[in-house]
């Protein structure tokens, strides 16, 4: 029997690139390591997403403050057996060759591995970036990718043409060739008939790894190029390769019954949203899908306990997720998601916030639609979301008057 096409082949993951309109969020930890959805970081969607299409052989590129990522990938990605062919390898910057550059472009990362990914004899290489929200099953754009004979398979999707500024944008031909792209283009060409919308570049490639090892060696001696997947070899084969576009759409997610569902969690507003989104009654992002997974490494923990406190306060959660380790004492949470080893006390009020792990909510804090850090400790009666003058004076509010709450930004409360 022929192997399956995802056996025959790797993913990529591109993991280094900070996630600066995160904010503070990203102080000390990379994008696909920030928090997601009660118990994952963002990088595990794109990793469930490799191990549910079937693919084993995963490599990771990292580079801007990596340890929490590494740390994370080691403690919940270390089930791949080498004995069977499999392999998680973290690929960290400016340990390869004789370079002491960190990473150029994101084709740079792949290019500074070439003898890793030449070691693990696959035929198809998937590039994945570690840093979406979504469920897609690479087995599907694979088979596209060999079916036609492209030298490069782009997922994209259709996104609202003024958001499109933030992405490679394309043209497509009837068979879904790409005759035109433009990397993050400042006003966004418009799909044909559909002025409102553009085709957007999900970031993500499929190459047959020869093609793509030869591209990169080339591109590696053009001293015009900046080495990146959406500058220049992108465009370079819309030009004068075979660039075809695989649609990302609900025929490439095993979801019954919920839309295709892909998020850039990249601002502070959206991330919230997001977090915020999966208390809905029927939430498009279905996390407790069996078919489809989301793996992550998981902290063993006790399960989460609500306290009537001594004062005959009710320790209660409405609309909400909370995970294991939260001790909910006498407190209110609202439409908000809980993290790991959250502590809340007696009069607190929790409404729409996305708590992260390892925080303690002190008496009486009243906390208002707020994106809370890991490890912070919200003093007593401190409140957020109400005033948003007095918000701003300590706190980062965003466009959509969104409170990020570090503990850095407390303790220079504190101090003044
Ligand atoms: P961007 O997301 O803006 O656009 P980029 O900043 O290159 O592109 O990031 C892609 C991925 O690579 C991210 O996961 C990032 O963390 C990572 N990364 C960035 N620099 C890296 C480096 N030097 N080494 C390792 N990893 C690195 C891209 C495409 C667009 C497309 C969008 C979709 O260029 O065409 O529309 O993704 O989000
Ligand atoms: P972890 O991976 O440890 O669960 P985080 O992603 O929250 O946690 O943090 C990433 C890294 O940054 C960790 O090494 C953590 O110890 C460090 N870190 C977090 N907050 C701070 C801070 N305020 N000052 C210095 N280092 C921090």
């Amino acid at each position: 029997m022929e192997p399956r096409l995802t056996q025959r082949s790797m993913a990529f993951v591109l993991a280094g690139g900070r996630g600066s309109r995160l904010r503070e969020l990203t102080d000390y930890r990379v994008k696909p390591a920030v928090y997601f959805g009660g118990k994952a970081r963002i990088i595990d969607f794109a990793l469930s997403n490799a191990m549910n299409s079937g693919i084993r052989k995963i490599a990771v590129a990292t580079q801007y403050k990596a340890h929490s990522l590494i740390r994370h990938m080691q403690r919940g990605w270390s089930f791949f057996r080498a004995e069977r062919n499999e392999f998680l390898d973290i690929l960290p910057a400016s340990q390869r060759m004789d370079e002491t550059s960190w990473y150029r472009g994101t084709a740079d990362a792949v290019t500074q591995n070439i003898d890793i990914v030449d070691s693990y004899g696959v035929d198809y290489i998937v590039i994945l970036a570690g840093d979406h929200i979504y469920k897609m099953d690479y087995e599907i754009m694979l088979r596209q990718h060999v079916e036609t004979g492209a030298d490069v398979t782009i997922g994209c999707l259709t996104v609202p043409r003024m958001e499109a500024t933030a992405f490679g944008v394309m043209h497509v031909d009837k068979s879904d060739r790409i005759t035109s792209f433009l990397e993050k283009p400042a006003d966004p060409p418009a799909i044909p008939g559909e002025p409102d919308k553009a085709l957007a570049s999900m970031g993500i490639y499929v190459f047959s790894w020869p093609f793509l090892r030869d591209l990169l060696r080339r591109d590696a001696e053009d001293p015009n190029s900046s080495h990146d997947f959406g500058n220049d070899l992108i465009p370079e084969l819309v030009t004068n390769g075979k660039a075809m576009a695989h649609r990302f759409d609900d025929s490439c997610v095993r979801a019954p019954g919920r839309p295709a569902y892909w998020k850039d969690v990249g601002t502070v507003d959206a991330f919230h949203q997001a977090n915020i989104d999966l208390t809905n009654f029927d939430p498009d992002l279905n996390l407790w899908d069996r078919e489809w997974p989301v793996w992550t490494y998981s902290e063993s923990a006790p399960p989460a306990k609500f306290i009537h406190d001594e004062t005959d306060r009710r320790g209660v959660a409405i609309s909400s997720m909370v995970s294991g380790g939260c001790v909910i004492s006498g407190t209110e949470v609202r439409n908000s998601l809980l993290f790991t080893q959250v502590h809340t006390n007696s009069f607190a009020v929790l409404d729409h916030a996305v708590v992260l792990p390892y925080v303690t909510v002190h008496r009486s804090a009243r906390l208002r639609r707020v994106v809370i850090d890991a490890g912070v400790e919200i003093p007593e009666g401190l409140v957020v979301g109400e005033d948003p003058d007095e918000d701003a004076k300590w706190f980062r509010v965003s466009e959509r008057g969104v409170t990020l709450i570090t503990q850095a930004m407390l303790d220079k409360r504190d101090a003044a």
